[in-house]
């Protein structure tokens, strides 16, 4: 089965998908297999990987110890041109449309698209929205472009609207990795209803009760990065939160 599907599948079991967001840059070579063991034994529906810099160059050692600790599935959640690795089972080909930044629209992508093709790798046509958080976020000076509005989810349903015609699969909302504001739940579910694509949502998901309200919101996947790379042993409450359907199974 593709990732594609099995993130969506997965969601519809057990409400929304888990996905613990590792960035490579903050990565410790000597406990990348233990902390692989930990987000599988939370329960976690799979690792994203990627960082808006990248300072490591290493990362196709970093995936493959990762793809050795765990059966789960490793995504690749882009920042530039550089993050590819056939060791992967799947990569987010996003272009950034929130922004007006072409860098970020195409070049990356033409950049990368000869050596996504050769890996073998399943790329994900992913329509990529920042949203805005509180703060300035990492991505959004990064990407040198302006976020959404968050009190406007009509303006994000028009992005993800021209993201479906263009033939994108997936879309990510993105408050930004330590945002202040994680994506409101009223965005989420417009998106989600008028758009009928997958929604992954992330950023600033602070507590379980955060993740559980943006999983009910209709998101087929919520991300969680800053708060696990404090403390990885917190997965096991987020993944009850997200996956709603399993607990509220195990309840009855
Ligand atoms: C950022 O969506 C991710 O791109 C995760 O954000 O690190 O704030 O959880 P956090």
């Amino acid at each position: 089965m593709s990732i594609y599907d099995y993130l969506q599948k997965t969601a519809r079991a057990r409400g929304a998908c888990f996905l613990v967001l590792l960035d490579p840059d903050k990565l410790d070579p000597a406990r990348l297999r233990r902390t692989g063991k930990l987000i599988a034994a939370s329960g976690a529906d799979g690792i994203l990987f990627g960082t808006s810099l990248m300072m490591s160059g290493k990362i196709d050692q970093q995936i493959k110890a990762l793809k050795q600790s765990s059966k789960l599935p490793v995504i690749i959640f882009p920042g530039s041109a550089y993050q590819v690795s056939k060791h992967a089972d799947a990569l987010l080909f996003m272009s950034l449309i929130s922004g007006r930044n072409a860098n970020l629209l195409i070049e990356e992508q033409v950049k990368a698209a000869p050596m996504v093709a050769t890996s073998g790798l399943e790329a994900i046509a992913t329509g990529y929205m920042l949203i805005e958080s509180g703060k300035l976020t990492s991505a959004n000076y990064i990407s040198n472009t302006l976020p959404i509005p968050r009190d406007k989810p009509d303006i994000a349903v028009a992005h993800a609207l021209a993201a479906k015609l263009l033939g994108m699969k997936l879309i990510y909302m993105d408050a930004g990795s330590g945002a202040q504001q994680p994506v409101s739940e009223q965005m989420i579910s417009a998106v989600a209803k008028h758009s009928q694509l997958p929604v992954v949502v992330g950023g600033g998901i602070k507590t379980p009760e955060d993740a559980a309200v943006r999983a009910r919101a209709g998101a087929t996947a919520v991300v969680v990065g800053n708060v696990l790379e404090q403390d990885l042993n917190l997965a096991k409450r987020f993944a009850r939160a997200i996956q709603f359907k399993t607990a509220e199974t195990r309840k009855h």
